[in-house]
């Protein structure tokens, strides 16, 4: 066999999707490295993809089916033949079906790999053939896309690639040089010619500290900023009129909204000096090219759409659309949309079928109500129990003698602890995928590099095995991989993508989508007052309106509850809840922890290294104190990640977050927590 050289692509849910190089010897990968040609990601991975293989022989590696032995999220299991397993499945769904019909099934999963394939294909065909209840909502992105949507038209925005040509680059609620690390030197090249980095965010992370100006608002306070800006340009007069004339409907209905939202009147509520705003606002409207970056981390309040709905504005107030290197960069998913077309997968049931938010799993389990209730769950590519908001209520429900909950993993995770039954999952390095990117502008070939471990399988073939247990016949449930990836590439040239590893999206290289109109509203202009929100029963114009769950929302709960808990992603080593079991990676980012200012700590008697409660209605949490200076006095923070084994309690960071969806787009509020600490033994 020798050594070979086999290109592929980074499956995880991350914007960079970078290209990798695998090097194989005798069967066995024994590197993985960045692919150097590949233009963005340009030969590096990262400090969690780096020790990829570890993953990929870690001696946790589920191999082969599992049957639970001990009670649910206990974690004891028995492996048992692939045929045992499957016949235990079909015979569970085969009765329940008969008994309850096919929406008592419930499928979950989110993007463990955003493969084309791998993510989400067959089973959608599998599902509806059952006639299971769908899922819908977003646990991310899709709140950023429906805000980004109600002004734009679509979500289509600028190229982040293009932040290298801009003068200022305000990287506006996210934290670049953690969470999207290869388009940092895109911004240091910007910033190498003459460019200023602000960083607008309510935590200082590690990008703020590298930038030249950090602005620091309470959560979900932005809007309310991003009108005082709006404020700010209008009285000044830096308006691009003819802009603004030919391309945009709704400037004198957001004039006056905007004319109520006096700096001093936005201080109050976002924290941040009247000066400020002000200084931000003349950047902004002088200083050209001007660059927005945001990510999704903004999204996660209940005000999460109009925050990207209003942020959407402010390229066209100032023509900044028409520069390269301005206008606004977001995630890039619908420029892959235009040559990838998922819709194929689609299921050939057109009946309208019960569906459920993925954010409210805890709920669907829970409600004695739900006509039929939910009696099986299916689980792949997530780790609910940790990464969905309000976690104990899911708990509870996977807790149920009567659900059955089947689970694909590659490992034995807090959520698959809870199943009756786990398939082994292949990873990347095993499976045949299409990656497209959020993050730049070019789809990633993945080419298996060795053979599955084990009797792990892709999801593709777990679906077509499942078909074949429950006997059904239809030919379209068991379509191969490459004409699944054929089916749904239909203009791209497969043999090129496969032999170079990544391929641009067929667009102008200069692609500034805004520079003369061309928006995607029913007026094909940008929206500053939008019909389409209006007749959804929304605001047509941007305005802020406070969650629910904040002090300005809910007194009475403020009173209670006086801290606003963040609960972000923190670590360079983990990626979601992925990575914190294995060895070179999770005790190197050391143990869970409770992130607080030096004020709200002695106003507590709290010290540094104590250990001390966090707690509300929800859960409470027992966590090491570090008292620092990266938050504003009442804001805390636990970042997410770490499993359950971790805390040495069953609760998470997530037992504690809000499960309230988002004001449209179908997310969920998680960064709008309201908690209480104390000192605790
Ligand atoms: N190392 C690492 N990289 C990752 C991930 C990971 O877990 N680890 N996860 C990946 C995933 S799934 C995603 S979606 C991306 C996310 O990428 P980003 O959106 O860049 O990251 P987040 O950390 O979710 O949020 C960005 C920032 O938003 C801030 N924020 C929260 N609320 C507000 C607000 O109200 N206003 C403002 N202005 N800012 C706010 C947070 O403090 C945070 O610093 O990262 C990806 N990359
Ligand atoms: N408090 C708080 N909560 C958050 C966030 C936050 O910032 N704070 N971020 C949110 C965001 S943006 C996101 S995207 C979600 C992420 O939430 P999840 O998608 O649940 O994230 P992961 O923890 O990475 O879980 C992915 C799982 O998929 C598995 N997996 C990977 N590849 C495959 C495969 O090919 N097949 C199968 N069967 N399994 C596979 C991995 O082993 C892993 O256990 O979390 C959200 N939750
Ligand atoms: S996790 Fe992100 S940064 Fe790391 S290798 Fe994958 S795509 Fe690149
Ligand atoms: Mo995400």
């Amino acid at each position: 066999m020798g050594t070979r050289t086999v290109l592929g692509t980074c499956h995880h849910d991350c914007p960079d999707t970078c290209g990798w190089v695998a090097t194989v010897e005798d069967g066995v990968a024994v590197n993985l490295r960045g692919n150097p040609e590949h233009p963005y990601s340009q030969g590096e991975l990262c400090p969690k993809v780096n020790r990829f293989i570890d993953r990929v022989y870690s001696p946790d590696r589920i191999l082969q089916p599992l049957v639970r032995v001990g009670a649910k999220g206990e974690g004891r299991f028995e492996p048992v033949t692939w045929d045992v397993a499957l016949n235990r499945v079909a015979e569970a769904l085969h009765e329940l079906i008969d008994t309850w019909g096919g929406e008592a099934i419930l499928p979950w999963w989110d993007a463990g790999t955003q493969g084309l394939i791998q993510m989400s294909s067959l089973d959608r065909r599998f599902f509806g053939h059952l006639g299971a209840t769908q899922l819908t909502g977003s646990l991310c992105g899709g709140t950023a896309h429906a805000g980004a949507e109600a002004t734009l038209g679509t979500g289509l925005a600028s190229d982040p690639m293009d932040v290298r040509h801009a003068q200022l680059v305000i990287l506006w609620g996210t934290n670049t040089k953690l969470t999207n690390r290869h388009l940092w030197p895109f911004v240091q090249e910007a910033r190498d010619q003459g460019a200023q980095v602000v960083v607008i965010d309510p935590m200082r992370t590690a990008t703020a500290r590298a930038a030249d100006w950090f602005i620091q608002p309470l959560p979900g306070t932005d809007v309310a900023l991003m009108l005082a800006v709006m404020h700010v340009l209008i009285r000044d007069d830096l308006i691009d009129h003819a802009y603004v004339d030919a391309y945009t409907v709704g400037f004198d209905e957001l004039a006056e909204r905007a004319a109520e939202w006096t700096p001093s009147r936005a201080a109050d509520v976002c924290g941040v000096p009247a000066d400020e705003i002000e200084r931000l606002a003349t950047a902004y409207g002088t200083t050209r090219p001007a660059f927005i970056r945001t990510l999704i981390g903004a999204e996660h309040h209940e005000n999460g759409a109009m925050f990207f709905r209003t942020l959407a504005c402010l390229p066209a107030l100032t023509g900044s659309w028409r520069e390269r290197g301005g206008g606004l960069a977001r995630s890039v998913g619908s420029w892959a949309e235009t040559m990838v077309d998922d819709s194929v997968f689609n299921s050939a049931n057109g009946a309208v079928r019960r569906s459920v938010n993925m954010n409210h799993l805890g709920r669907a389990l829970s409600d004695a109500t739900m006509e039929p209730p939910v009696k099986a769950l299916f689980v792949w590519c997530g780790n609910p129990v940790v990464t969905v908001p309000n976690a104990e209520l899911i708990r509870n429900g996977l807790e149920r003698d009567d659900l059955f909950t089947v689970v694909s993993e590659q490992f034995l995770t807090d959520t698959a602890r809870y199943a009756d039954v786990v398939f082994p999952a292949t990873t990347q390095l095993e499976q045949l995928d299409m990656v497209p990117s959020w993050g730049h502008l070019y789809l990633g070939w993945n080419e298996p590099a060795i053979k599955p471990r084990g009797e792990s399988v892709p999801n593709t073939e777990l679906w077509r095995r499942l078909s074949r247990a429950l006997g059904l016949t239809d030919p379209t449930l068991y379509e191969n991989d490459n004409a699944l990836l054929r089916a749904a590439l239909p203009s791209v040239d497969l043999d090129e993508l496969r032999t170079n590893g990544f391929l641009r999206l067929d667009l102008p290289e200069d692609l500034r989508p805004y520079a003369a109109g061309g928006f995607g509203t029913p007026s094909e202009k940008a929206e500053l007052s939008s019909p389409t929100l209006a007749a959804a029963g929304h605001d047509p114009v941007p305005q802020f309106v406070p969650p629910a769950e904040s002090a300005a929302g809910d007194q009475d709960l403020a009173a209670r509850y006086p801290l606003a808990l963040l609960t972000p992603k923190h670590h360079t080593r983990f990626l979601n809840s992925s990575y914190t079991q294995l060895p070179k990676h999770g005790p190197r980012e050391g143990k869970p922890f409770l992130e607080i200012d030096a004020a709200d700590a002695a106003a507590r008697g709290v010290r540094d290294g104590d250990r001390a409660d966090v707690w509300n209605d929800r859960a409470r949490l027992n966590l090491e104190v570090r008292i620092s200076e990266r938050l504003r006095p009442g804001v805390v923070a636990v970042p997410f990640g770490w499993w359950s084994a971790d805390h040495g309690q069953e609760a998470t960071a997530n037992s504690l977050t809000s499960d309230t969806l988002t004001d449209w787009g179908g997310g969920v509020a998680y960064s709008d927590t309201l908690v209480e600490v104390a000192r605790s033994g």
